[in-house]
């Protein structure tokens, strides 16, 4: 499993895509996935970026259809990993970069075991509007479910807005979101689209890091998913979502 986390790390540093590994092996399991994933984030904290959060990909009804799945996965967030909000993503740090709109949570408390949502709810310290970069590692973004948990679930990159009181917010579960491109209203979703309601998918990773016999700290931030379609980024491109009661996100494309 190390050699496959070595050839994806290097896959990401030097910008070059690889061939999906079920091709040639097609018996690569999706616990094998998760193995080699834990084998990639070794080798960026090894390299000093500090393990921040958790991502959640495939948490809309639709991608779970397509991939012929019915729980969503799990990847990491490093420190290396965030863009700060209003700053700058460079194009040249990646391969073929999408953006996605999110919502995003802070934990107060340590989540651990199998939580009810009301209980990981009470551990929520505040939530977010955010957006996450993903891009694949491999040719054409093309894969099949163990090759894309291996490559930390297409995960690049992410960017958070301003932390708000989960108390303030009506309805977590129908937030109105619209992804812009230099101003233009490019894909509009709601927060429904995260499995039903972004805090079930929180809860639904707390399950399955159980499962692995870990947990998700205090402190940690959580990506619940994409609530639209990604759109790909190119130079130039100002960036926004704007999310109902949460205020908006930003960044900047430069090369
Ligand atoms: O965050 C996501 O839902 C992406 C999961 C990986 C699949 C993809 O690259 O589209
Ligand atoms: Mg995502």
């Amino acid at each position: 499993m190390k050699k496959i986390a070595e050839q994806l790390y290097a896959a990401e540093q030097n910008r070059k895509c690889v061939k999906r590994f079920t091709a040639a092996q097609p018996d690569f399991s999706l616990a094998q996935g998760y193995q080699v994933q834990r084998e990639l984030l070794a080798l960026h904290q090894a390299q000093g970026a500090k393990l921040v959060g958790r991502k959640m990909g495939m948490t809309s009804r639709p991608k779970m259809q397509q991939m012929g799945i019915h729980s969503p996965i799990h990847g990491f967030l490093t420190s290396r990993m965030q863009v700060p909000e209003g700053g700058f993503f460079s194009l040249g740090r990646g391969i073929h970069p999408k953006v996605e709109p999110e919502i995003a949570f802070l934990l107060d408390r340590e989540l651990a075991g199998r939580p009810s949502l009301p209980e990981v709810f009470r551990a929520v310290g505040g939530v977010m509007a955010a957006l996450e970069i993903i891009d694949s590692r491999y040719e054409n973004f093309e894969f099949q479910l163990p090759d894309v948990v291996a490559d930390n679930c297409s995960s690049s990159g992410f960017v958070l807005g301003p932390l708000h009181a989960k108390g303030q917010i009506s309805d977590l579960a129908n937030l109105g979101m619209v992804l812009e491109q230099n101003g233009k209203p490019m894909q509009f979703g709601s927060s429904a689209a995260i499995l039903g309601n972004p805090l079930r998918s929180l809860t639904d990773l707390v399950h399955l890091l159980d499962a692995e016999g870990t947990s998700l700290p205090a402190g940690a931030v959580v990506l619940a998913g994409g609530a639209t379609a990604a759109i790909p980024l190119a130079v130039g491109q100002w960036i926004r979502v704007q999310v109902q009661e949460l205020g908006s996100v930003e960044f900047r494309v430069q090369a």
